[in-house]
């Protein structure tokens, strides 16, 4: 199957500025490091509005309106991907993003049974009404299971977020929602949730591997759990979040969170993840080199993907 690079470089998810020089940080470690990767397979680029200003407008979710059609931007393009018969290679600049695309695999295979592995520091399930931060890179999740958790509602919204975050949930021609299940989740090396995530993460019964468990198994047996997991799955989509990975390799991401995942392990389940039969696209997104030093964190991404990916067989 032949595999498409996807970049969106969006970044007004993020609380901090400068995701949304990832990719580029990614592309030009991939030149220095000699790994072939973006001229051996077709790159199409969403471009997407550049901030000029601090805007954030709604202090619960900011930039909502301009994620709402961010949104619908990615999702057409990653819809369109998917039903060309590409596997989809995806640089995001802020997390947000993977709501977007995957709206797009949902709405490329809307009967389908599509599964969601997450790699990350965090949960990325909170919702307007519970964010404490009201950075939207912590609310993918939230939009894809159309899951409010209004039972942790901190305080009150106006009607314009809500009405956005009700567009936002249902992204795409034929607004599915929610786009996902609770049952179709699997996360991955996560370990800084707030109270409200982890009540929601229970209630719903999502399944989770946090680092100790992760350590404890081994990451090449962890994957094996998880690969026969989703193999009753038509399509898989993995998303990794680059702050799954211990700070020790890198500051080079927003919100770092010590006891993340080594070099080798992120390979070992990449490996693995990439490799089954029912995968269909990686999403490597939150590299920051604005707070790194010497592109580290983007040459630790080109180190996993070189030898994690066998891009050719596909
Ligand atoms: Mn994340």
């Amino acid at each position: 199957m032949p595999v498409k690079i996807l970049i969106c470089a969006s970044e007004v998810g993020a609380g901090k500025r400068g995701a949304s020089l990832g990719p580029d940080a990614i592309r030009i470690s991939s030149v220095n490091m000699l790994y072939n990767l973006f001229n051996q397979v077709p790159t199409e680029e969403i471009k997407t509005q550049k901030l000029n200003k601090y805007s954030p407008q709604f202090k619960s979710a900011k930039y909502i309106k301009l994620i709402a059609s961010t949104q619908a931007k990615i999702c057409r393009r990653m819809c369109k991907a998917q039903m060309d018969g590409f596997k989809t290679l995806i640089f995001s600049g802020d997390h947000s993003n993977a709501a977007g695309f995957f709206a797009g695999f949902r709405e490329a295979y809307p009967d389908k049974k599509l599964g969601i592995i997450w790699i990350d520091a965090h949960g990325d399930i909170h919702s307007p009404y519970t964010s404490p931060s009201g950075n939207m890179h912590g609310m993918p999740m939230a939009i894809l299971l159309g899951e409010d958790n209004r039972e942790n509602q901190l305080k009150p919204i106006k009607p314009e977020v809500i009405k956005n975050w009700e567009r936002i949930k249902r992204t795409g021609k034929r607004k599915i929602t929610p786009k996902l299940f609770p049952e179709d989740i699997v996360y991955v090396d996560i370990r800084s949730l707030e109270k409200q995530e982890w009540e929601t993460l229970k209630r719903l019964k999502i399944k989770y591997y946090t680092p100790d468990v992760l350590h404890k198994k081994g990451a090449k047996k962890t994957a094996k759990e998880i690969e026969k997991y989703f193999e009753p799955y038509d399509a898989v989509y993995v998303s990794f979040d680059v702050d799954s990975l211990d700070p020790s390799i890198s500051k080079g991401t927003g919100t770092p969170v010590k006891g993340g995942l080594t070099l080798d392990e992120a390979k070992d389940l990449l490996k693995t993840f990439t490799r089954m039969n029912n995968f269909k696209s990686l999403e490597v997104t939150e590299v920051n080199p604005l707070l790194d030093k010497e592109n580290k964190m983007a040459n630790a991404v080109v180190d996993i993907l070189r030898e994690s990916l066998v891009v050719e067989s596909w």
